[in-house]
């Protein structure tokens, strides 16, 4: 009797903890994103005002409660002397977001370049991607279409796993949901990196697990503005935004 209660207890304060990197060049908008996110899916987050993010020099840690999934974001510094540290994440995480600035076209094949190194990384194959057109707020910015064009010949290299491309302006959270839905969908299904189990009854005394260190201190600084939203109550925000047509390559697999 007492195991079945143990049990069943488990069971219901239990969470399935995901680890979600997001990546993209410096001044895509990653870590506005990721405050937007908490904005929206942890009801009393009082978020940072959008326009005093600056960059991150390092990482940001945030985490969202969705349904019986945890999602931990790490939001890493997108410039180009910190793309080495990217790498470091890998084999820690169960998705990645991979944030595109659509009004940034003079920079488009480096963003390009910095994904095909993403997508044929071994140590994430077969980890969901979730590819942001960001900033579809801005008139000038480039279609879905002209992205997917441009990043056309990623497509052979993305190998077998979900990825979905989805418009999306982290300034006013259209998109967001959808691909924070998105996210948790295929993180929740793929067998092959299964979740870290998190008992939630002892969450405040709980600091979120560390994320890897690169071994360059110099260049790993935790960001001030980091935020673990461990001891925050969840909110499951219903879904306000836009989704965009895709480019389906097998299952759940878009670009
Ligand atoms: N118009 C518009 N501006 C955005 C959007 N998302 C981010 N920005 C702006 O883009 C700039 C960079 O945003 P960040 O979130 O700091 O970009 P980042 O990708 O985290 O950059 P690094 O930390 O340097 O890698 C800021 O001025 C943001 O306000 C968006 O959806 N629309
Ligand atoms: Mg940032």
């Amino acid at each position: 009797m007492y195991t079945l209660l143990s049990g069943l207890y488990k069971y219901m304060f239990r969470r399935d903890e995901y680890c979600i990197l997001i990546l993209g060049l410096d001044n895509a908008g990653k870590t506005t994103f990721l405050e937007q996110t908490k904005t929206r899916f942890n009801r009393t987050y009082k978020g940072m005002s959008l326009s005093k993010i600056t960059t991150t020099v390092g990482l940001n840690i945030g985490t969202i409660d969705v349904g019986k999934a945890r999602l931990m974001f790490w939001d890493l510094g997108g410039q180009d002397e910190l793309q080495s540290l990217w790498d470091k994440y890998y084999a820690e995480s169960h998705g990645v977001i991979y944030v595109i600035d659509s009004t940034d076209e003079e920079r488009l094949s480096d963003s390009k370049r910095a994904f095909e190194k993403v997508v044929t990384s071994e140590a994430l194959e077969g980890v969901p991607i979730l590819v942001l057109a960001n900033k579809q707020d801005v008139e000038t910015c480039l279609s879905i279409p002209d992205i997917k064009t441009a990043f056309s010949d990623c497509i052979n290299k993305i190998g077998r796993r979900d990825c979905l491309t989805q418009a999306c302006s982290a300034l006013t959270g259209n998109g967001v949901n959808e691909g924070i839905e998105w996210m948790v969908k295929c993180v929740v299904r793929n067998i092959h990196r299964p979740p870290r189990q998190k008992d939630i009854t002892s969450l405040t005394q709980q600091t979120p697990r560390d994320p890897p260190m690169p071994t360059d201190s110099n260049q790993a600084e935790m960001d001030p503005s980091q935020d673990t939203g461990l001891e925050r109550p969840t909110d499951f925000g219903a879904g306000l935004c836009f989704a965009d047509a895709h480019l389906v390559k097998s299952q759940d697999q878009e670009i």
